[in-house]
């Protein structure tokens, strides 16, 4: 197997020639199961760092040079990817910093988790011993912890820890299939936007924690506020889409329709029907649920619809089950609601939207995930979380 390491640069002319020194003399012998490549990208950098390269590739020949427009980070990544999976028959490309700000040593341990079968490994600074670096200014450290806990936060996906850094390795795989998406991304909003892609494409994401280090020489081409706004951008209307495309908004619609159709019949029943209250609850309240059932069914969990007749029957009770509960945390909340601050429709109103707003919702989708449409393989998060750490 080939594994090409990228060096995106721009103006690194005195960084690239130590790393690659290190890479070459220090970390490839190492190496034996993959033959092992560097890639400098470069996009024309005026101090000459494509020079300097040239000048090494004489002394070794596993080195090659891809020149570039400057357009940014994320599209000098997408060319040179594109590149050593074409050009160089890449099946393990690696991203990296030139600054030597990522430790070279842990590169054998990318390697090894992908060869347990993990599609993508990121270094990660915020987790399991990693570090960033302790003379960053005050307002740098913040920048980045507070960078990734908001993008951790708003994708909703906590086991990743570290989501901005550019330490990392991949299949070709997770490459091709999400580079027609990732050309939108010009600056290091790139990094974000590929490893949500990829995650979100069911590819398996391993983490190796590294002491970053800042770097000694040249200057950093980070511009902060341009980032920031990607960055929010990004995570926002991706996160938006998601959850538009997810069973949930269709969920909640099913769940205010469904809400409506109890309200009513429950008029209907006691004013024409004549029911007597308890009844007339009942009866609209299994309105409401068989609704539910059919409408969650066939929409909402559509991709995981419940289609054999002997099926329906068994989960028919227990999505009855479920809706027990529901009714149960609102009885118990509107209660406690009425019992403490009096019994008025102000009080009641209230205590019925938070115990909608709060449980009921979190605790019905939580259920229909996981027992009535089996969505979520709960066993399955676990060990992921597991060999995560
Ligand atoms: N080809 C290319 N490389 C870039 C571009 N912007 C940044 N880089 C390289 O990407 C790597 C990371 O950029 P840095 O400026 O070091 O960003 P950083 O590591 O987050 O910030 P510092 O800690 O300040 O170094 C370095 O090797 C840069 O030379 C670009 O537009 N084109
Ligand atoms: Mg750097």
């Amino acid at each position: 197997m080939k594994a090409v390491i990228i060096l995106p640069t721009y103006n690194e002319k005195g960084n690239v020639e130590r790393l690659i020194t290190i890479l070459e003399e220090e970390i490839f012998p190492k190496i034996k199961n993959y033959e092992m490549y560097i890639l400098v990208a470069d996009d024309n950098s005026p101090d000459g760092t494509a020079d300097e390269v040239r000048k090494l590739m004489k002394k070794w020949k596993n080195i090659d040079l891809n020149l570039g427009e400057k357009h940014g980070l994320g599209a000098a990544y997408v060319r040179a990817m594109d590149w050593a999976i074409k050009e160089m028959n890449a099946d393990i490309v690696f991203e990296m910093d030139a600054d030597l700000s990522h430790d070279p040593t842990k590169i054998p341990l990318f390697l090894k988790k992908i060869d347990e079968g993990f599609d993508m490994v990121i270094g990660t600074r915020y987790s399991g011993g990693g570090s960033i670096p302790k003379n960053w200014g005050i307002s740098r450290k913040i920048q980045s912890v507070v960078g990734n806990l908001v993008v951790r936060s708003i994708l909703m996906r906590f086991w990743v820890h570290d989501w901005t850094g550019g330490f990392r390795a991949l299949r070709k795989e997770v490459f091709l299939k999400e580079k027609d998406e990732l050309t939108a991304f010009r600056g290091y909003t790139f990094q974000v936007s590929f490893l949500h892609k990829a995650i979100r494409d069911g590819f398996k994401v391993a983490e190796i924690p590294f002491h970053f280090l800042d770097r000694t020489l040249g200057r950093s081409k980070i511009v902060p506020r341009e980032y920031i706004i990607d960055l929010l951008k990004y995570v926002i209307t991706a996160r938006f889409w998601e959850l538009v495309r997810s069973p949930f908004l269709k969920y909640a619609i099913t769940g205010f329709i469904g809400y409506l159709i109890n309200a009513i019949s429950l008029e209907i029943f006691s004013e024409f029907f004549k029911l007597a209250p308890f009844f007339a609850a009942a009866f609209s309240a299994e309105l409401s649920i068989i609704w539910n059932f059919i409408v969650n069914n066939f929409w909402a969990f559509g991709k995981y619809k419940i289609t054999s007749p002997w099926k329906v029957l068994l989960k028919f009770p227990q999505f009855n089950l479920v809706s027990f509960g529901s009714l149960l945390i609102i009885a118990t909340v509107v209660f406690l609601g009425t019992y403490i601050f009096g019994n008025t429709t102000f009080v009641r109103q209230i205590s019925l939207i938070i115990a909608i707003g709060f449980f009921v919702i979190p605790y019905s989708y939580s259920m229909y995930n996981i027992f009535i449409w089996k969505r979520w393989h709960i066993s399955y998060l676990s060990k992921l979380q597991e060999k995560l750490g």
